[in-house]
């Protein structure tokens, strides 16, 4: 299949899983076409099969915003010309899902040309935090009824698109992934002495992109707790984001600068978190949860809100512990309960691994977009 691939390029989860479905149905042999205003920082090296295109939206001095939608739908428009695409496939519906909707509007109007069936993937806060938003609510619900086929990352994000935007369609629930062989331990004894710097013994890892809602102050306090109890405990905060500069004042103020090593962003986390005992994410929302996955996968069980589709990921008890958001006490209870238990840690690290490799690799559910697609292929009209 010609499929192009509509995503953010800028450091999120979206972005990341459209990333790699790209590379992955590259490496099966379709011809894939990723649209991005920026080339997706998980990218990597060139691969057959695989094309990138970059949207470019001019700057005017009339318009006090730059004119995203038209700039993406445009590029596009000019792409399926070129290329002749099958599939249109939007990960996250704002804007994406209006610009797949314009620019299948503007290639039956001039025709010539395959017109393509379009997919759009919900990730998250295109519904729960922006999508349901009234401002949004009613270009986002049209993108997403008249898309060709929708998926959504849990089926926590399906029930709350429901809710939240009214829609009455299918809508296909296709977790997230990795790749299994590449997202897996390494562990490197050199780096967690350097992290652990001869005072600490244990590492608790925080991945996000420090937006509110993955909730810092959280974070920061769950920490406090725990280093009450095992001062011998090290954090480490690892990527960007608008609330980083607020992360480190909160460190200061709880008097834990030393206790706390800021990285920021990093384009590969598997050697952070292979060295980790635990990993932390206190979030408000979270529609799936691809940063506790990646965890998951390098054998680190993982303590978190439950909230949305986090209880679809974490096994709470077996591959991770589960708390109320509002819990901190209760998630730096199980902090400490995880790094002062070997045994505990091990064996919930073991089954966070074994998760992942029966239900979570690529090579699991990279089949189900592509049986998808065929399917939205065979009900064209
Ligand atoms: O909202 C974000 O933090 C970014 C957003 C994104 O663009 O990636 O994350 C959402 O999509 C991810 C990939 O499907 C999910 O793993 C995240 O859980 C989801 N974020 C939220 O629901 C808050």
């Amino acid at each position: 299949m010609n499929i192009g691939i509509i995503c953010y390029g800028s450091v999120g989860g979206s972005g990341v899983v459209a990333t790699e479905l790209a590379r992955s149905l590259a490496g099966r042999g379709h011809q894939i076409h990723l649209i991005s205003t920026e080339t997706p920082f998980r990218l990597g090296e060139y691969q057959p099969g695989l094309t990138f295109h970059r949207v470019e939206t001019p700057a005017y001095p009339l318009f006090r915003e730059p004119q995203y939608v038209l700039s993406l739908a445009n590029t596009v428009v000019r792409v399926a010309r070129k290329v002749g695409l099958d599939i249109l496939h939007a990960h996250y519906a704002i804007p994406h899902a209006t610009a797949e909707y314009l620019a299948i509007q503007i290639l039956k109007k001039t025709g010539g040309v395959r017109i393509p069936r379009a997919v759009t993937t919900l990730h998250g806060t295109d519904i729960t935090l922006l999508g349901s938003d009234p401002s949004y609510t009613e270009a986002v619900a049209f993108g997403i009824e008249e898309s060709d086929g929708v998926t959504a990352v849990s089926e926590s994000l399906r029930a709350d698109t429901f809710r939240e935007l009214g829609v009455k369609r299918d809508i296909r629930v296709i977790p997230n992934f990795l790749d299994c062989g590449v997202h897996r331990r390494r562990f490197s004894q050199a780096l967690r002495d350097s992290l652990c710097n001869g005072r600490f013994t244990r590492l608790i890892t925080h991945v996000s992109n420090f937006r509110p809602v993955k909730r810092v102050e959280a974070v920061v306090e769950v920490f406090r707790l725990v280093q009450a109890v095992r001062p011998d405990t090290r954090l480490l905060l690892v990527g960007e984001g608008p609330d980083v500069g607020k992360a480190s004042r909160l460190v200061q103020q709880a008097g834990l600068s030393d206790s706390v090593a800021m990285l920021g962003e990093q384009d590969q986390v598997i050697s952070l978190l292979s060295v980790s005992d635990v990993f932390l994410l206190p979030s408000r929302q979270e529609s799936f949860g691809l940063a506790a996955l990646e965890a998951m996968a390098c054998d680190v069980p993982v303590v978190a809100s439950r909230v949305g589709g986090l209880p679809e990921v974490v096994n709470d008890g077996e591959t991770g512990l589960l708390h109320a958001p509002d819990d901190l006490a209760g998630m730096a209870a199980s902090v400490i309960r995880l790094i002062s238990d070997e045994l505990l840690r091990t064996s919930m690290g073991h089954a966070a691994r074994r998760t992942v490799e029966q239900r979570f690799c690529a090579d699991l559910i990279v089949p189900k977009y592509e049986g998808y697609y065929r399917e939205v292929l065979g009900n064209a009209g």
